[in-house]
Order: structure tokens, then sequence, then C-alpha cells
């Protein structure tokens, strides 16, 4: 049989998805490369990256040949392909079903919510040099309110991680979404302990990959402190 080459992935850890991807090749140790595609300064727009990404996004993932796009589909696909703890991607049916269940609801949900946030609050003002539109952060902030509702009652109302008793790629999906607005100095679990001991029970199970992966975030909110 053919030697496999490692897993090669093309991330900005800036970006959510790209964060949850690292966290969960430095937890399961599938050997890989990370290559940087800094998006500030638009080498995701290459002629390079566009052949591999059309869609111009990252975190991409090139396996042997196989090229995939789309942060969920990709840590699925390392689950399935390479020998990982189970926990991560059961193949339970129905606990199977339960991660499927929550990342579908992910990405019209906890992913656009958190983002907008970051966006209206850190990105557009730095991009345009225009000051915070606070209306739509009002009510950018208020629609995030009712999905961290609903990740409290429906998913964490029934489990300690969201889709069971132990660590799934859902978990490592939403915390990395919940993390982001901390790039504008905001904590959006501040006020939720529920929510809290859940990220304490996600940082405690894949340990210094968690810092490690916001790094860059960390830096972008104290270079914003430092502003103030
Ligand atoms: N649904 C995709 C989202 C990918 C995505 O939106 N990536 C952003 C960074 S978070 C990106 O590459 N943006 C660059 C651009 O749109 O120019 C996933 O989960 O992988």
């Amino acid at each position: 049989m053919a030697t496999r080459r490692p897993v090669q992935v093309y991330l900005d850890l800036l970006s959510q998805p790209c964060r949850a991807l690292h966290v969960l090749l430095s937890c399961t140790g599938v050997p890989h490369t990370v290559r940087s595609v800094a998006l500030r300064k638009g080498e995701n727009r290459t002629p390079e990256f566009t052949k591999l990404n059309p869609m111009q996004k990252v975190p991409v993932m090139e396996d042997n040949g196989f090229v995939l796009t789309e942060s969920d589909a990709i840590m699925k696909y390392l689950c399935n392909r390479y020998d990982v703890p189970e926990h991560w991607y059961p193949r339970q049916p129905e606990r199977r079903a339960r991660v499927d269940e929550y990342t579908a609801w992910h990405h019209t949900n906890t992913r656009p919510h958190a983002a907008r946030v970051f966006i209206l609050e850190v990105l557009l003002p730095s991009q345009t040099g225009s000051p915070v539109d606070e209306a739509r952060l009002i009510r950018a902030v208020s629609q995030l309110e009712d999905t961290l509702d609903q990740l409290e009652s429906m998913f964490l109302g029934r489990q300690p991680f969201l889709c069971g008793d132990d660590i799934s790629v859902a978990d490592l999906l939403a915390v990395c979404e919940l993390m982001q607005p901390l790039g504008g100095g905001r904590d959006v679990m501040e006020r939720r302990p529920q929510l809290q001991r859940w990220r304490s029970r996600v940082q405690a199970a894949v340990g210094e990959a968690f810092h490690q992966a916001h790094a860059v975030l960390y830096a972008v909110r104290e270079r914003r402190q430092a502003k103030l």
C-alpha cells in the first residue's frame, strides 16, 4: 500500500472554522501540515489558492490529492478516514445523528449570529475606519442572545457537551464561533454560567490546543485594548 502523506490544511487562525479544525488536528494527532493563508493580505484570492478553492475561503484540506472545503465536512472526513477517538464523531447512528443535528443547526444560527457581532464591532470599523454602527450591533447581539438561549435549553439542557456525554466536533465548531466576539473584548458567555461551565469542559478536554488556536484572537483583543 502506498504511504500516505500528511494532510495539508490551509488556515487563517483568525477564522473560527479554521480554529475548530486546528484544535481537532492537534488533539487527535492526525499527521498534518498547516499552510497559512492570511486573509487580511488577500492570500485567499491568489490564483493558486483559487484553484484549490474557487470560493476563496478557508479552511481547505488536501489529503493525498483529495481536496475538501467546509470545516464541518473536513472534520467529519478526518474522523472517518483516520483512527481518531470515537467520541469526536461517534459511529453509533443515534449519537452521530445528534452531532449532525447540531452541525446542521450551527451554520444558520451560532455561526452567522456570533460572526456578525465580531464583524460589526471589530472587522468593519477596522477595515473602513468608520465607527461601530450601534443600532445594527444591538440587533446582532439580540439575535445572538436568542441563539445562546437555544444552545442552553435545547443542546446543553440535556447533557454536558452539546451532543452527549463527551466532546465532539460540534463543541469545537461552537466554541470557536462563540469565542470570536472576544476579539472585540466581548465575552458573550459572561452572564451565562451554563455556557461558561460548558466552555471550561471543552477547554479541559482539549488542553493547550485551545489557547494555541486562539492566540491570534487574543492578540487582536490586546491590540484593541491598548488603543482604548
Ligand atoms: N462554511 C464555511 C465557511 C468558511 C468561511 O466563511 N471562511 C471565511 C473565514 S471565517 C473566509 O475564508 N473568508 C474569506 C472571504 O470571504 O474572503 C466553513 O465552515 O468552512
